[in-house]
C-alpha cells in the first residue's frame, strides 16, 4: 500500500507558533539539491516558444495549445530557458509584447524515476514573469501568480500514467500587470482611430525597470523519497561563547550540525529544538572579520517506514550563525555596530534580460569585493536564490525587498492587493528565512504613502511579516517627500531615497549639503530610528565629460556622491547606519525622454565597466571598511579581485 501522501509529508515546524497562525502557504520551498535520497535534473536550454498575438491574447487557451505538441497548432521559435524573451530576436512586437507566451519542451525522464513508486517527482520553476500556467502532458498541474518566486508540482502519478510517452511540459506565461498585482500596472486601450491603430493598447507601469518577461529562472526536475523533509527553519542566537541554534522538526528526524571540515560539532534527534554549539564560528559580514561568512552544513536526516517500504531522506542546509538587533541609533550584528556601504542592483544584463547567468552572477560579486561593499538591497523584487547563496558565502548583507514596486494608484491599497502583497510576502519570507545574509525584509519601494489607505495597508503588511519572521528587521524604503510616511511607524529602520540636485533643482549641486541634512534631521526628529539613505545617485553616461560639471557628465555624478559622502560622514557619528549607491550598473528602462537607452545612474556600465564615479566609491568604502570593520589579511592586496 502506498504511503498516504499526507502522512507522507514530514514537514520540519518552524520554531515560532505564530508563523502557522499566518502563514497560509501548506508547503515548504527549500532549494532543490542533490544528496544520497536526492536527484536534479535541470531542464535549461531550448525550448519552442509562441507568442499568442491573437487580438484578445487568449487563442491559446480557446484552441488549447497544450493539449498537443506546440509545433503541431502553429510555428514555434527557438527560446533559451532561463531568459527573458524580448531581447532574444529582431522582432520589436516581441520586445515589447504583452500577454501569454507558451513555452514547450519534451524531456526523457530517468526510467528509475518513474518505475520507483516511492519515488517523489518534482517539476519547479525558479521564476516566471507573471503569470504562469503549467501543464505536463495536457493536464493542468499547477499556476502561481506573480514573477521573483518559485513555484512547484508533483509530477509522478502523471509521467508514470503512459511510461512510453515523452514527458511534454508546456508553460504559459503572461506578463500583463494589474492593479492587484506585484508590481502594479494597467492596460490603456486607445480607441481613437484618427491617432492610434485598431486595437491599440499599453502597459502602464509605475516603476523605473523594462517589465522583462518570460521564464528568468532555472526549470528543473527533482526527487525525494515519499517520505520527505519538506521545510527547515533554522534561528540562530549565541550568548558569550555558545550558540543556541533552534529549529523544530518531526520527531523521526535526526538534525546534524557539521563545520567546515565536516566535523559534526552538535546533534539532535529530538522534534524541536535547541543545537548548542561551544567555540562558535560566527557569520560576520565580509571586511567585519578576519574570516568572514563562516557557514556550518545542517543535515536533516529523516526515517520512516510503512508497510512496505523504508524512506530515508537527507537534506544539507548551509547554516550560519549570526544574530540582528537594532538600537535607536544602531544595526547591530552579533552585537556590533553594522554600517552598510554598498549598492542597489537589478537583475539585468544585455540579451538574457532578467534571465538567470552564473557569469554575470559571479562577476557581480568579484566587482562587489572590489568596490569594498559589504551589502546590497534587492532593488526591487527577490533576486535569484543563488545570488543569495553567494551572498551567505561571501559575507555581503542583503535587504531583501518584495515586489512591491509602483504602488503609486489608490485603487492597489485595496483588499484584493493587500491579500496578494501578503501573500508575496508569506513566499518571500518561506523561500529566503534561512539566509544569513538576509537581515532585513524591505515591503516596499516608494509607495504613494500619503494616501491614507497606505496607513491600514503598511500596518498590516509589516506586522504580518513581523509575525512570519520576529528575528528579522522590517523597512519600506520612503523618497524625499516627507509627506509620505504612513508606513513609518511600524518599521524597524528607515530607508530614504533622494536625488537631490537631480530630480529637484537640477545642476545644483550647492543644495545638496542642505536638503540632506534637513531630510535625515526630519526624519530622525520624528521617528528616532536608524537611517538608511537607500538610495542617492546621478546618471552619467559613460564617457561624457564636462568641467565644471554638468548633470549627465562623469564628473557630475562623481560630484554628486562627493556631496552626499560629506553630510553622511557626519550623520553616520549619529543615526545613519548605511549607504547605498544607486546603481550598480547601467539597466534598461522603458522607451520614454528622461532615460537614454535606460537608466545611466551605474557606478558601472551595463556591460560592467567601470565609470569614474566607481573609484570614488571603491576608495569610500575601503576607507569606512578599515575604520569599522576588521579587514582580512589578503584584503591588504584588494587589487588581486
Ligand atoms: C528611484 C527608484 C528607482 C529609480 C531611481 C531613478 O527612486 O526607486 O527604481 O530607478 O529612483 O533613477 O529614478
Amino acid at each position: 500500500m502506498p504511503v498516504p501522501a499526507r502522512l507522507g509529508v514530514f514537514r520540519v515546524l518552524c520554531l515560532f507558533a505564530v508563523f502557522e497562525a499566518v502563514c497560509l502557504l501548506d508547503t515548504g520551498m527549500l532549494f532543490p539539491r542533490e544528496s544520497s535520497s536526492r536527484e536534479v535534473k535541470e531542464l535549461n536550454g531550448r525550448w519552442d516558444f509562441r507568442a499568442d498575438k491573437s487580438p484578445n491574447r487568449n487563442q491559446g487557451f480557446e484552441k488549447a495549445w497544450y493539449k498537443s505538441r506546440l509545433a503541431e497548432t502553429g510555428p514555434v521559435i527557438d527560446m533559451p530557458v532561463p531568459a527573458s524573451y524580448n531581447d532574444i530576436t529582431q522582432d520589436p512586437t516581441l520586445r515589447d509584447f504583452i500577454g501569454w507566451v507558451w513555452y514547450e519542451r519534451e524531456v526523457v525522464v530517468p526510467a528509475r524515476w518513474i518505475a520507483d513508486e516511492g519515488t517523489r517527482v518534482v517539476l519547479r520553476v525558479g521564476s516566471a514573469h507573471y503569470y504562469s500556467v503549467v501543464w505536463v502532458n495536457g493536464v493542468k498541474v499547477t499556476e502561481h501568480n506573480g514573477g521573483h518566486l518559485p513555484f512547484e508540482a508533483e509530477i509522478g502519478s502523471l509521467i508514470r500514467k503512459d511510461p512510453t510517452q515523452p514527458c511534454r511540459i508546456t508553460i504559459a506565461v503572461n506578463n500583463t500587470l494589474t492593479l492587484d498585482t506585484l508590481p502594479p500596472g494597467n492596460i490603456q486601450h486607445m480607441d481613437d482611430h484618427t491617432k492610434y491603430p485598431d486595437g491599440f493598447f499599453v502597459q502602464n507601469i509605475y516603476f523605473d525597470f523594462f517589465n522583462y518577461a518570460g521564464i528568468h529562472r532555472s526549470v528543473l526536475l527533482y526527487t525525494t523519497p515519499k517520505a520527505y523533509v519538506d521545510d527547515i527553519t533554522v534561528v540562530t542566537d549565541f550568548l558569550d561563547n555558545t550558540v543556541n541554534l533552534k529549529s523544530s522538526f518531526f520527531t523521526t528526524l535526526k538534525a546534524t550540525l557539521m563545520d567546515k571540515n565536516g566535523r559534526c560539532v552538535a546533534s539532535s534527534s529530538e522534534p524541536s529544538g535547541v543545537l548548542k554549539v561551544v567555540d562558535v564560528n560566527l557569520w560576520w559580514p565580509y571586511l567585519m572579520h578576519e574570516n568572514p561568512a563562516y557557514l556550518y552544513s545542517m543535515e536533516v536526516r529523516l526515517m520512516a517506514t510503512d508497510s512496505r517500504s523504508t524512506y530515508e531522506d537527507v537534506y544539507t542546509l548551509p547554516v550560519g550563525i549570526r544574530t540582528v538587533n537594532v538600537t535607536s541609533t544602531q544595526f547591530l550584528i552579533n552585537n556590533k555596530p553594522f554600517y552598510f556601504h554598498g549598492v542597489n542592483k537589478h537583475e539585468d544584463s544585455d540579451i538574457r534580460g532578467k534571465g538567470f547567468d552564473w557569469p554575470l552572477i559571479v562577476k557581480d560579486f568579484n566587482l562587489l569585493k572590489w568596490l569594498g561593499a559589504n551589502s546590497f538591497r534587492t532593488s526591487h523584487y527577490p533576486y535569484a536564490e543563488e545570488i543569495l547563496q553567494m551572498c551567505d558565502r561571501h559575507g555581503i548583507v542583503v535587504i531583501d525587498e518584495c515586489p512591491g514596486v509602483g504602488i503609486k494608484d489608490i485603487r492597489s491599497f485595496g483588499n484584493s492587493s493587500l491579500t496578494h502583497h501578503l501573500a508575496v510576502m508569506d513566499e518571500l519570507v518561506r523561500r529566503d528565512k534561512n539566509h544569513a545574509s538576509v537581515v532585513m525584509w524591505s515591503v516596499a519601494n516608494e509607495p504613494a504613502a500619503e494616501m491614507p489607505p497606505a496607513d491600514f495597508y503598511f500596518k498590516t503588511l509589516i506586522k504580518h511579516t513581523k509575525a512570519l519572521d520576529p528575528s528579522r528587521p522590517v523597512t519600506f524604503i520612503t523618497d524625499s517627500n516627507y509627506a509620505r510616511d504612513r508606513g513609518a511607524p511600524y518599521v524597524d529602520v528607515i530607508c530614504v531615497n533622494s536625488y537631490f540636485s537631480w530630480y529637484h533643482d537640477p545642476g545644483h549641486l550647492e543644495v545638496i549639503p542642505i536638503q540632506l541634512k534637513t531630510q535625515f534631521e526630519n526624519w530622525y526628529g520624528k521617528y528616532q530610528k536608524p537611517i538608511i539613505q537607500s538610495e542617492y545617485g546621478a546618471d552619467a553616461v559613460a564617457g561624457f565629460h564636462s568641467d565644471p560639471p554638468v548633470m549627465f557628465s562623469e564628473e557630475y555624478q562623481k560630484a554628486v556622491l562627493q556631496s552626499y559622502h560629506n553630510v553622511l560622514d557626519q550623520k553616520r557619528k549619529q543615526y545613519v547606519i548605511g549607504e547605498l549607491i544607486w546603481n550598480f550598473a547601467d539597466f534598461m528602462t522603458v522607451q520614454g525622454i528622461t532615460r537614454v537607452v535606460g537608466n545611466k545612474k551605474g557606478i558601472f556600465t551595463r556591460e560592467r565597466q567601470p565609470k569614474a564615479a566607481a573609484f570614488i566609491l571603491k576608495e569610500r568604502y575601503w576607507r569606512l571598511a578599515n575604520e569599522t570593520g576588521r579587514l582580512p589579511v589578503w584584503t591588504k592586496y584588494p587589487c588581486s579581485f
